[in-house]
Formats: structure tokens, sequence, C-alpha cells
């Protein structure tokens, strides 16, 4: 535990100075304080009878948990009147958000999941919201959809909040990724993890095997060679919520996949704000994201639900998925 008692703002204005050019620093303020509220409303959710599902589904097709939709309302609500973004897209709405016409736009754009892994939330297992913030293309002439098709290379700053044992703040600006605990009794996020980096030795794979059947041949050669080939065996842990997997495999090392399988052709895991904002992370720590072609960073959405296959963390491990599915196709 870090011996001094250092907020979110406080580290970007103290040590990310250039980052903290006041309406980022914030536009961070403003997604904590909506990370406060669903952490609240996570920690209760039984209680407040917000279990189960909405009669509503999303353009995902996907029925909406009252959570989601309460994480999706709860950060729209805090960013939509600061005058500090110029648009925002959520994977809860079908479109892309404009501000409001009576509210001043800002010079950023936020794109997020509102509550990622939301199968998880009746059983009580580990949840997250994952953030990316971009500039607007174009100051004079700022929110529109061109502001949101954005690659992850393109992002200023990106993040997750993951709704744990406690709950966590971990973002990049682009000078390292640092993680915050919250401490309820004071509601603020205080630095525990200073530059996270994933350990040269990974320990863990997270990938459904239950789709095995159903991933490319190359995919498959690469599933077995997890499993089978290393020098000390990994673990596998597959929590069926990417940020829970993500942070654990930061933490320890490994990689975590989502294949393009039979009932998710392009991949299951979203681009714009899923895919792309947790490779601008795994980069940062060291780590990498790849499609299994590529840098998941260099792919511009065409579309703002547009799905990836994704492989995220340890860079040598994720080299080689590309290495297997490469050799695959090639001898096709
Ligand atoms: P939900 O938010 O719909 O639960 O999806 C979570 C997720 O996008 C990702 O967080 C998980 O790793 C993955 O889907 C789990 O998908 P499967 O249940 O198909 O394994």
């Amino acid at each position: 535990m870090s011996s001094t008692l250092i907020t979110i703002e406080r580290f970007l204005l103290e040590q990310q100075p250039h980052s903290a050019e006041g309406d980022l620093t914030t536009l961070f303020y403003d997604i904590a304080l909506a990370a406060k509220m669903i952490a609240k409303q996570t920690r209760r959710s039984a209680l407040l009878d917000i279990l189960g599902y909405e009669k509503t589904t999303n353009i995902q097709g996907e029925r909406q948990r009252k959570l989601d939709v309460y994480a999706d309302e709860m950060i729209y609500r805090m960013n939509d009147h600061t005058g500090r973004l110029c648009a925002m897209v959520s994977e809860e709405r079908d479109d892309w958000i404009p501000i409001p016409a009576n509210y001043k736009k800002g010079k950023y754009v936020l794109v997020f999941d509102p509550l990622d892994g939301s199968s998880n939330i009746d059983t009580n297992v580990t949840i997250g919201t994952i953030f990316g913030i971009f500039r607007a293309l174009d100051l004079n002439n700022r929110g529109r959809l061109e502001d949101c098709l954005r690659s992850g290379k393109e992002l200023v700053a990106a993040g997750y909040i993951i709704y744990g044992t406690s709950t966590m703040f971990v973002y990049s600006a682009g000078q390292g990724v640092h993680g915050f605990t919250l401490d309820p009794e004071i509601g603020e996020f205080l630095l525990t993890h200073e530059n996270m980096r994933f350990p040269e030795k990974p320990t863990y794979y997270s990938m459904n095997y239950g789709a095995y059947s159903y991933w490319d041949p190359g995919v498959q050669a690469f599933g077995d060679w997890l499993q089978t080939a290393q020098e000390t065996p990994l673990s596998a842990r597959y929590i069926g919520s990417l940020v829970g997997d993500f942070h654990r495999n930061l933490l320890y090392g490994g990689i975590y996949g989502y294949p393009a399988e039979k009932k998710y052709s392009n991949g299951k895991i979203r681009l714009l704000y899923e895919a792309g904002p947790m490779a601008f992370l795994a980069e940062q720590a060291g780590g990498y994201g790849s499609d299994g072609y590529g840098s998941l960073l260099e792919i511009k959405p065409k579309t703002i639900h547009q799905r990836t296959q994704v492989f995220l963390g340890n860079r040598e491990i994720v080299q080689k998925a590309e290495e297997f599915i490469r050799k695959t196709n090639l001898s096709k």
C-alpha cells in the first residue's frame, strides 16, 4: 500500500502534468465519481432488487440487466453537462451520443462499456467498466460520428474500473498504467499500484475452451500449445469477465483470448470501447493486444459496435497466437 495518500487527481497533476490538461484531470474525476456510484450499487444489487433483467434488449440483441442500464445512466449523467465532452459511445445505446444542445461541447470523446461481464452480476463474480478517451478531430467542428470511429492508437487515455473484492480504477494516459483502490470510508481512489507491468513469466491463460470446436484451426493449434507445450504449465482461469481476467493476467502474467467462433464469427469483443482500450493498456504495461493478425490499436472501426477477435497479455504469448494463425493459414 502506498505510504502517502495520493488520489487520481493529485497523481495526474503531480506525476503527469502534461496529461493533466485541466479537462482531462476533471474528466477522470467525473468517471471516478460514476464508478463510485456503480460500485455502491453492485455491492447492494441483491438488496435493491436491481439484479435480473430489464424488459429491453440493447443493439447487440442482448437482454439488458438492470445494473447495465443503471451503470450506463450514471456515466452518461456524470458527463453530459460538464462541457468536457463533445460525444459519447456506450455499449448499451444503439447510436453515438451527442451532447444535449443546451450544454457546451468539450474537446474529448468518451467511449465506454458501462458494465462488462453482466452475465456474472447475479453470481457475485467480478465485473467491470471499460472506457477510452479521444480528442475531437476538429475543435471547430466537434461532436460528430467521425470523432467516435477512432483506432486505439488515437486514444489519449483508457482504463477500467474493476468491481471485485475491492473496487479499483486502473488507467493509462500514455505514461504507464497506474492502479487506484477505492477507500469506501473516505470515498477516494488512492494510489496502490504505480506503474503496473506484465511480469516476464506468464502464469495464466483465459480462454473459453468450451468453444474450442468452433475455433479456426490456427487458434486450436495455439490453444493446444498453451495447454501442453509450456516449460512450466500455465493455469487456466476464465471467469467470463474480460476486466477480471485481464486484471489478474496483468498482475501475474498471462493471456486473455476471445477467438472468433460460430456464434461470433468476427469475435465477441467490441473493438471501439473494449478491445481498443484494453490493448492500449496492455501495450502501456509492456504487453500487446492483437486480433490474431496484427495490433488491435491499428484497426479503425467502421461502425461503433464492430466486434473483433482479441488476444491480450504478455507480448510473446500473444505473438505466438499470431504465429500459429499465420502458419495454419499459409498451409491452407
Ligand atoms: P457480457 O458483458 O455480456 O457478460 O460479456 C462479457 C464478455 O464480453 C467478456 O467480458 C467476457 O470475457 C466474455 O464476454 C464472456 O463470453 P462467454 O460467456 O461467451 O465466454
